[in-house]
């Protein structure tokens, strides 16, 4: 009996023991996968994308996983974006960036246009114009910055489910981030499921930047 209770206490603490390191790990954004719906998405349509016929919904059109992902589609060319919360964040931190994506047959990208991209956006401190820094992640899984917009071409959008992947440090002048996951140019519906931003090692290789 008493080595049965011993056991059981064991089993317990290694429990609580997966539980804590499971934590660590977790996504850092909120309902990436859409399951909650909307919730904790924002959309947005810069001006030169406005009357373009871009909108958005969470569907339950062929998933990446769990019952829903989110559908963004415009009438013509366009970049806009579905974006979360802006979080905080310290210079020097490493994350990892994961989300899944894939295009209708019909959808079709501009002419040199990555055609789409998920965007880590920094903030920073004051007045700091973090623009420059932006990092996109393309779907050759490799970070671009702006001035690199019209000059990565995307090949075909995916008709399957297509994981991007990036490593990316925060820059010194950041304090916080927003992801955003972009139509660059692109016309007709694309769909995103999974987000997931993990917090990593500080010795973590970074994906390499065009
Ligand atoms: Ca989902």
């Amino acid at each position: 009996m008493y080595n049965r209770k011993q056991a059981l206490q064991g089993v317990v603490a290694l429990a609580i023991g997966l539980a804590a390191g499971t934590a660590l790990a977790e996504s850092i954004v909120a309902n990436g996968g859409f399951e909650q719906g909307d919730e904790g998405w924002q959309f947005v349509i810069p001006a030169d994308a406005e009357g373009k016929g871009c909108k958005w919904e969470v569907v339950n059109d062929n998933p990446h996983s769990g019952a829903k992902c989110a559908m963004m589609e415009s009438e013509e060319p366009a970049r806009y974006a579905l974006c979360t919360k802006g979080l905080r964040a310290e210079p020097g931190e490493r994350y990892r960036l994961r989300v899944w994506v894939r295009a209708a047959a019909a959808a079709t990208a501009a002419e040199k246009t990555p055609g789409v991209c998920a965007r880590v956006t920094y903030s920073g401190a004051a007045d700091a114009n973090m623009g420059p820094l932006h990092a996109h992640i393309g779907l050759n899984n490799k970070v671009f910055l702006v001035d690199k917009i019209g000059t990565v071409a995307s090949g075909k959008l995916p008709t399957e489910w297509k994981q991007l992947e990036a490593v990316v440090e925060v820059p010194a002048e950041a304090r916080g981030f927003v992801f955003a996951l972009f139509s660059l140019r692109a016309k007709g519906k694309i769909y995103w499921d999974d987000l997931d931003v993990e917090k990593m090692e500080k010795d973590t290789p970074l994906t390499a930047t065009e």
